[in-house]
């Protein structure tokens, strides 16, 4: 059994730079609460003895004097606020306040929709094409505009994310419809799809591999089927999968009246 900081809390693998840090920072939640189980439990047994109803003995219902009792309150807090300020919030600005430069990172776009994941890569000019509602439709989720540009080039994927290992990803995520959540247990990232937004989250995988992602929003009556492979390429494997997906070329324009060399002779 995997075991975390001596505790046998049995997480996914790690495949993430940041997600060690959340593990530990999750045990060490764990072995707080702990303490403060035993530690509480122990005082709740030793009243129920200490007080229990007695001859010559009436409960009395004053506000208690001890001083112990009060130390112990105190020390809860001091931990608590420990806890909150000396371990979570360093270990979350470390994460959050540092986003990698887009220019450096791959950016991907992605929609949420009721049941299914809709990526957007920028394809080799680095552009995004423009979307918009008008333009959605079954064949085109994501509402691709067919004249501009920056799209032609655009890799449009449903329920697939692809990504290179050692390398930091930025997906900005949005949705069409309700809430959903993207979950990637493995790299320890999860993000509300909120319609009407675009929000970023980052992070960078340190392994290969063939993983999941599940929504984590109960978002309606087709949720348990609204998953995507994650696919953790090595470069290689990423710039293959780039090539292989690429829209063709666009055709050049052809001439008014081409030459029809293969027209059968009359
Ligand atoms: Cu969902």
């Amino acid at each position: 059994m995997q075991t975390t900081l001596g505790l046998p809390l049995n997480f996914p693998p790690v495949a993430s730079s940041h997600g060690e840090q959340l593990d530990q920072l999750t045990a060490i939640v764990h072995w707080f609460m702990l303490l403060l189980f035993v530690g509480w439990g122990a005082f709740f047994v030793y009243c129920l003895v200490k007080y229990r109803a007695r001859p010559g003995h009436t409960a009395a219902y004053l506000p208690p004097k001890a001083v112990f009792t009060k130390v112990i309150e105190v020390g809860v807090i001091v931990v608590e606020v420990l806890l909150l300020f000396g371990f979570s919030t360093p270990v979350w600005f470390r994460y959050k306040n540092h986003p990698p430069a887009e220019k450096d990172a791959l950016v991907v776009k992605l929609v949420a929709e009721q049941f299914a994941w809709n990526f957007q890569y920028a394809g080799k000019d680095g552009k995004f094409g423009k979307t918009s509602e008008a333009n959605i439709s079954s064949d085109n989720p994501l509402g691709m505009d067919a004249d501009d540009p920056d799209g032609k080039d655009d890799i449009v994927t449903v329920n697939q994310l692809h990504f290179p290992v050692n390398k930091d990803v930025i997906v900005q995520i949005s949705s069409k419809d309700v809430i959903h959540s993207f979950n990637i247990p493995v790299l320890r990232v999860k993000q509300d799809a909120v319609p009407g937004s675009r929000i970023p989250i980052w992070f960078k995988a340190t392994q290969p591999g063939h993983f999941e992602l599940a929504c984590a929003q109960l978002c309606g009556l087709g949720h348990y089927r609204m998953r995507a492979d994650v696919l953790i390429d090595t470069p290689e494997d990423y710039a293959k999968w780039q090539a292989e997906n690429a829209p063709p070329p666009a055709e050049p324009p052809t001439s008014a009246a081409p030459e029809n060399t293969h027209a059968p002779q009359k």
